[in-house]
């Protein structure tokens, strides 16, 4: 299996890295333990209403991996860190549901729009007030978060850093590489 079919969202502390992610419907991610102790845990009440509330529960090590089927805006946070923003979002498909209504309750996470069109957005790559929506794009000199892939360049083949889900994210790690190899 390639390592382009299931994106890897890195927990940290205390962070989701990418904090914004977009898949296609049908797309596994797995999210692991990079650093500390953490949850990736469904808001119950941000995720479409025809799709299941995941929730990796609490855990230190390894990882946890969820199959995203409905399309839709998938707002999570972590169990013992939503107190300190902990929170990330993914979109599958198409914007969509209730996470779409109003602000996330816990932290910040980028617009759904911008997620989509940089594929992956890295935690921190806009600190202000507004958040991730305006100049959230992670610029070649802003070098890799603590939890990137030491990912090998072999799935940015197309030329294409941004095209999305999977590949998107991909893309983001390959570009990085890209750009410090110029
Ligand atoms: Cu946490």
């Amino acid at each position: 299996m390639s390592a382009q079919e299931t994106p890897v969202v890195k927990m940290g502390n205390n962070y989701f890295e990418p904090i914004g992610l977009h898949i296609e419907p049908g797309t596994t991610v797995r999210f692991e333990i990079a650093a500390g102790t953490h949850s990736a845990t469904a808001y119950e009440n941000r995720i479409p209403s025809d799709a299941s509330a995941f929730d990796s529960e609490v855990i230190s090590s390894g990882g946890f991996e969820y199959t995203f089927e409905k399309p839709g805006t998938y707002d999570y946070y972590c169990i013992p860190h939503k107190s300190v923003g902990m929170v990330g979002r993914i979109v599958v498909g198409s914007p969509g549901g209730p996470a779409e209504d109003s602000p996330i309750p816990d932290g910040d996470v980028p617009e759904s729009e911008a997620i989509i069109e940089q594929g992956a957005i890295a935690y921190g790559s806009s600190t202000d007030g507004d958040g991730y929506s305006d100049g959230g794009m992670m610029g070649p000199g802003m070098g890799s978060g603590p939890g990137m892939m030491n990912g090998r360049n072999s799935g940015w083949g197309g030329g294409l850093p941004f095209v999305g889900g999977a590949l998107g994210m991909l893309g983001l790690v390959g570009g990085l590489l890209y750009w410090a190899l110029e």
